[in-house]
C-alpha cells in the first residue's frame, strides 16, 4: 500500500471540549506522522468550500454554521494507506453508529458536531490539504 497524506480536522467541538490533543495523540500512537498543523477559525467561504459536496443537503447551513463556530485544528497525517485507515480510526459519520474505540464512538453523540473530519479519497485529500494549507506544509 502507498504512503499517503490526508487532511484531518479536529472540529470546533473538539477544540472547545479540550479534546484536540487527545485526537492528535490517538493518530500519532497509531503510527501516523504529523506533517503540518494549524489552528484556524474557518471563514464562511472556507467552510462552504470544504463542504461543497453537501451544498444541496438540508443540513448544509447548520454544518457551515458549526464548522465556522470556533477554532478548528487542521492537520495533515502521513502514513501507509493514511486516507482510509484514518477514517477507520475516526469511525462512522453518525456517532450513533460509531464503534467504541473509534474517536467518534468514544467522544461524540450527534451530528453535525461529530468531532473529527478525515479526507475520503486521494482527490479529496489533495483538494483539502491545498484548501487548509494554502501556504504549504511545514
Ligand atoms: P464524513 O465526515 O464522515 O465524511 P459526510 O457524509 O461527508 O461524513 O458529512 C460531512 C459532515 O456533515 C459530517 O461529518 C457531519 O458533521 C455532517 N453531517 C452529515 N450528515 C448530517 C446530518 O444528517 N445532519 C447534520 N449534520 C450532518
Ligand atoms: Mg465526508
Amino acid at each position: 500500500m502507498a504512503v499517503e497524506r490526508t487532511l484531518i480536522l479536529a472540529k470546533p467541538d473538539a477544540v472547545q471540549r479540550g479534546l484536540a490533543g487527545e485526537i492528535v495523540a490517538r493518530f500519532e500512537r497509531r503510527g501516523f506522522v504529523l506533517r503540518g498543523a494549524r489552528l484556524v477559525v474557518a471563514s464562511r467561504e472556507l467552510g462552504e468550500t470544504h463542504y461543497a459536496e453537501h451544498r444541496e443537503k438540508p443540513f448544509f447551513g447548520e454544518l457551515v454554521d458549526f464548522i465556522t463556530s470556533g477554532p478548528t485544528l487542521a492537520f495533515v497525517l502521513e502514513g501507509e494507506g493514511a486516507i482510509a485507515t484514518a477514517r477507520r480510526t475516526i469511525g462512522a459519520t453518525n456517532p450513533a453508529n460509531s464503534e467504541p474505540g473509534t474517536l467518534r464512538g468514544d467522544f461524540a453523540l450527534a451530528m453535525p458536531n461529530n468531532l473529527v473530519h478525515g479526507s475520503d479519497s486521494p482527490e479529496s485529500a489533495e483538494r483539502e490539504i491545498a484548501l487548509w494549507f494554502a501556504d504549504g506544509l511545514a
